[in-house]
């Protein structure tokens, strides 16, 4: 029996077990469906019900020799069932987990798009803006020392420290992109020289860059998804949810939302550079929804931080205005650093390698990591969706 085999035959077994979806004399059928760096995701279907079956191998996908603690099942298992309470609906139902076999079984999402697959044939969905919005207060902001019980939340942020997960982050987000080591980045040849000045030697930048990294190691701030881009995301006409969340631990909430900015933004550069005017409207959403997000998340915070915050010191308006302004400064942070590194760093995105114009891939790169610097640079100064905007388009000579 091959080793797929014997493990497809388990999680068979897992899901008859563990599971009231499927009829007693149900004929289960199990295929792979996942195409992500880390797990392998499994569909088990009957013909008229289906599961999905998230198993973390204790090595990372198709590798017989790097290891990866498999706490990472058990934090995604906690963390979906914590999102579900905060922001309910907004995550796949999950119906059972095993730490045994270190699977989580849930909701299959399959009649959803993954944003990232709408995006690749240029579907708009006008909805995702808010629907972010608010999941990103109800899950990040409510997750703070602002709104949660201070003794809860210390014991939840120890709960989910996740040692193998944020050493990946930190190496690849926030190390890798600033060395010059032809293994570990690649970009389009004629970027060398604007690479090595803008990024390698660029002192000023690298010292941002690691104020952003200490921050993302020390600031226990809010229960973050940790890689939230538009893989992670599921949409419908009307709905949304949010999954995949082993990376997540306790960090500083910028993160999250940049990542989102960041994902969107690259969609939308590599999409102007393309150069398609049929794809205007497309164009026009995305930034629209970049802007919205932002925006709508401002509106949010300001109306309901006096009934989220009732701590004395925190129940503040000048603290209130003080604590926005370093969320989004963060969110313009990470935004940067997220855009920089799936430009040049090993974990890229899928936009860039469908531009097959070899000048355009190197015009566009430069303008990607432009934002990204101008981001992380002025961090400070950006406050409102208006000013993610404006430095994308001060970039975006097309
Ligand atoms: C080895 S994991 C590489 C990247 O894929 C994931 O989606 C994360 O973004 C990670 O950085
Ligand atoms: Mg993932």
């Amino acid at each position: 029996m091959s080793k797929n085999i014997e493990l497809e035959t388990k999680l068979l077994q897992l899901v008859e077990e563990n599971t009231s979806i499927f009829p007693k004399d149900a004929k289960l059928e199990i295929s792979e469906v996942g195409d992500g760096n880390v797990n392998y995701i499994y569909r088990v279907n009957d013909e008229d019900h289906s599961v999905i079956v998230k198993f973390a191998n204790s090595f990372i996908r198709d590798s017989d020799t790097r290891e990866l603690s498999t706490k990472r099942n058990e934090i995604e298992y906690e963390i979906l069932t914590r999102q579900n309470q905060l922001s309910p609906g907004s995550v796949p139902v999950v119906y059972h987990y095993s730490s045994d076999m270190n699977c989580i079984i849930m909701e299959d999402l399959s009649s959803f798009d993954v944003l990232r697959e709408g995006l690749k044939e240029y579907k708009t969905y006008p909805h995702l803006a808010k629907k972010l919005s608010r999941f990103l207060y109800d899950v990040l902001f409510k997750t703070t020392d602002l709104v949660m019980d201070e003794e809860e939340k210390k014991n939840l942020a120890g709960h989910l420290v996740n040692v193998d997960m944020c050493e990946i982050s930190e190496r690849l987000v926030f190390t890798e992109p600033y060395l010059n080591n032809q293994k570990l980045n690649r970009y389009h040849a004629s970027n060398e020289d604007f690479v090595t000045k803008e990024l390698y030697k660029n002192d000023k930048l690298k010292l941002e860059v690691a104020k952003l990294k200490n921050q993302f190691m020390n600031n226990t701030e809010s229960m973050i998804h940790g890689d939230l881009h538009s893989g992670s995301i599921f949409i419908s006409h009307d709905d949304f949810k949010v999954f995949d969340p082993e990376f997540s631990f306790y960090g500083p909430m910028g993160y999250d939302i940049g990542n989102v900015i960041a994902s969107l933004t690259i969609s939308y550069v590599v999409s102007k550079y393309e150069n398609k005017s049929e794809h205007e409207n497309y164009q026009e959403w995305l930034l629209d929804s970049i802007k919205e997000m932002i925006d709508e998340f401002i509106v949010i915070y300001h109306n309901e931080y006096e009934k989220d915050v009732t701590t004395y010191m925190f129940n503040n308006s000048d603290f209130k205005d003080y604590y926005l302004e370093k969320i989004m400064s963060d969110t313009a942070g990470y935004a940067g650093t997220e855009m920089i590194r799936r430009t040049v760093g090993v974990a890229k995105v899928w936009d860039l390698d469908r531009v097959q114009d070899h000048e355009k891939i190197a015009e566009i790169e430069r303008s990607i990591l432009s934002i990204g610097k101008d981001l992380i640079l002025n961090r400070d100064k950006i406050q409102v969706g208006n000013d993610f905007t404006s430095i994308i388009n001060e970039s975006v000579q097309v």
